[in-house]
């Protein structure tokens, strides 16, 4: 283990910036007594050490605030009302953030806050400047039309950094564009729509259902999911599967493992434990970007990256060693011709395979890898998680959706592009699930330069934005807000998005609705993604009839809080527990039982 924790530097560091006060203090102290003979006695001298501190942070907030207003309305704009707690320096906030972090829905806090201030305001924790948007044209403004503006910015990517490194999810400037045009490539039609790897994975994931369900015993469609999206994105970036199908599928947590030959349960299993460490690593760097300021107090002891990237680097590297030495082999054998660049690649050449010639800096090349791991893992299984609870949660919708998958591609076809394309329904069942659990429900940016916003009420001044503040936004709240989605916003119906809905809503706000965000860091993977999940969906509804969920299943960590039940809106009608870290995700998993289809009713 470390010996210096991030903890241990960031005390080291108060502490060296107190000492260094009080040595100016003793020292002025004697300066006074030597050169003006005043001397001033000790309880004086301590009293008015003490309040010097707090009474420049006091000067120095007071300054900011006055200098803010100014700005503002130098620009004909105000501030963004502020969110006032009351504690000093809205500690209360950060606690309550802190806690809701834990055992929190997502949200908890902000809703109420838009509430009362409307839905663009400050947060402003421990006087930093924190414009948090809910409204369609911010968001606009933040990913499109400024987008050279608004950065991930220094303090995020500090955060992130033990685990993104400086991959595409946490570069910006040339690193990022590096990685975007030696990503984007990979993401072409042709390359998207090849479905054997699909298919062969999803035999393994449904006869692994069916088996598991053949014994009587429930499925945590997460936890398998997430093993079918790990190794088709292992497999289409890197041409080697990690086989974490191959692992063998977890029981309930009450359950004992009924044959001792069946060992998918003990951590033992490398691929679990790659899995469990992929976990934590993510939820350090998410409460390192959530607590800001005071992070390194909750790492006093361990750096909480450090263990699981041990484990994560351990799988990546060979990987990564193998790609290399292929390239060198390629080298010495002179079969390396001219350099491509980063836009140009062969025909069945991997992603890897490209990046290892584009560069051999062993940081960037497991930065990059990692990072689309986490694109490709994390985002399509939980989405599909979100689906498969709501269709166990509405039959009607699952009925409807099973006639579409039987009418359009039939009860045994192999699904292919034409007939992902056609499927209506579906795609309105996976946009209406995204609207409502958007697996990035929170974001985050810090603008560069000063800016000002309209504002969401017109009869009042635009909203200044100051520079170098940062800028959360929320698409989970705006894919909620009833101003814009109608007053059904918190009703789980895909038809919104094929009847007269459509055009009320959405056609003429297209911003209203960005699960993978927009402009030029839209998601690379969205096609991808629709492709995969579309294929998946339809092969699950070839296989069964109905799901049923059984939420008594999770682990008791992750009931569903008694006082929830009482909550508006989706907080109040869900039975699952939607956690977050970098991405959204059912805490404890999905617990399923499904219904075989019958084939002669096929
Ligand atoms: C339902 C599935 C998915 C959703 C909802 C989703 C959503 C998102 C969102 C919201 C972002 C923006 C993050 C940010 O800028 O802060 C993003 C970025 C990205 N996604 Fe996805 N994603 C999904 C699947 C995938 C898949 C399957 C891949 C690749 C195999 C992928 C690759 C990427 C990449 C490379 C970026 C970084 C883009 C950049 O910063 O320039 N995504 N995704
Ligand atoms: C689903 O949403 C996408 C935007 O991400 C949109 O282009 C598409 O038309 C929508 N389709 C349906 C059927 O809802
Ligand atoms: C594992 C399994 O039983 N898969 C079946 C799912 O349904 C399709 C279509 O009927 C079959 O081809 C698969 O064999």
């Amino acid at each position: 283990m470390a010996i210096l924790t991030p903890g241990l530097v960031y005390i080291s560091r108060i502490l060296a910036f107190l000492g260094l006060f009080s040595y100016a203090a003793a020292t002025s102290r004697r300066l006074l007594e030597q050169h003006a003979s005043i001397v001033a006695p000790t309880w004086l001298f301590v009293t008015v050490s003490a309040v010097i501190l707090p009474g420049l942070i006091t000067c120095r907030v007071l300054y900011k605030d006055w200098k803010l207003r100014r700005e503002a309305a130098r620009l004909g704009a105000r501030i963004a009302p502020k969110w006032r707690g009351s504690w000093v320096g809205n500690l209360d906030h950060l606690r309550l953030m802190m806690q809701n972090f834990w055992t929190g829905y997502p949200g908890d806090g902000l809703w109420e806050a838009a509430e009362e201030l409307g839905p663009v305001f400050n947060i402003n924790i421990l006087w930093e400047d924190t414009v948090f948007t809910t409204c369609p044209e911010h968001i606009q403004i933040i990913l499109a039309t400024d987008f050279n503006n608004y950065v991930k910015g220094e303090n995020f990517q500090k955060n992130m950094s033990a685990m993104l490194g400086v991959g595409v999810f946490n570069a910006d400037g040339d690193m990022w564009k590096f990685h975007r045009s030696m990503t984007r490539p990979f993401f072409t039609r042709d390359r998207i729509t090849h479905f054997d790897m699909f298919d062969r994975h999803a035999e393994t994931f449904i006869s692994l259902m069916k088996g598991r369900f053949r014994s009587g015993y429930a499925v945590d469609f997460q936890d398998l999911i997430g093993r079918f999206t790990l190794d088709s994105a292992t497999e289409f970036l890197f041409g080697s599967c990690v086989h974490s199908l191959a692992a063998g599928l977890p029981y309930p947590y009450n359950i004992v493992p009924p044959f001792s030959s069946d060992t998918s349960m003990t951590t033992a299993n490398f691929s679990n434990t790659f899995l469990e460490a992929f976990l934590k690593a993510q939820d350090a760097i998410a409460s390192r970007e959530r607590f800001a300021m005071v992070w390194p107090f909750l790492e006093i002891w361990q750096d909480k990256t450090e263990e699981p990237m041990k484990v994560l680097n351990a799988f990546i590297q060979p990987i990564i060693n193998e790609a290399v030495a292929k390239r060198n082999n390629m080298k010495k054998s002179g079969l390396v011709g001219v350099e491509k660049k980063a836009e140009e690649v062969e025909e069945d050449e991997t992603m890897l395979d490209h990046l290892v010639k584009l560069t051999d800096d062993p940081v960037v090349l497991k930065d990059a890898t990692l990072n689309i791991m986490i694109a490709g893992r994390d985002t399509t299984a939980a989405t599909l998680t979100f689906v498969i609870y709501f269709l166990s949660m509405y039959p009607d919708v699952m009925d409807r959706l099973r006639k579409e998958v039987l009418d359009k591609v039939g009860a045994g076809k192999r699904p292919t592009y034409d007939d992902i394309r056609e499927m209506k329904y579906l795609r309105a069942v996976i946009n209406e699930t995204m609207r409502l659990y958007p697996v990035v429900p929170f974001n985050i940016r810090q603008s560069v330069h000063a800016a000002t916003w309209p504002s969401p009420d017109p009869s009042l001044p635009p909203i200044y934005v100051p520079a170098g503040a940062k800028v959360p936004y929320s698409v989970l709240m705006m894919h909620r807000r009833k101003d814009l989605w109608g007053p059904d916003a918190e009703v789980f119906d895909p038809d919104r998005f094929l009847d007269h809905r459509l055009k009320t809503y959405l056609t003429p706000k297209p911003f209203i609705f960005l699960p993978f965000n927009a402009g030029p860091r839209i998601c690379l993977g969205q096609q991808f993604a629709y492709n995969e999940m579309s294929f998946i969906l339809i092969r699950l509804l070839q296989n069964f009839s109905s799901f049923t969920h059984y939420p008594e299943l999770r682990a008791p960590e992750f009931s569903i809080p008694e006082e929830w039940k009482a909550a508006r809106g989706r907080k109040g009608m869900d039975s699952f527990f939607p956690k977050m870290t970098i991405t959204m995700y059912s805490g404890g998993g999905l617990w399923i039982k499904a219904r075989e289809a019958e084939t002669e009713t096929l």
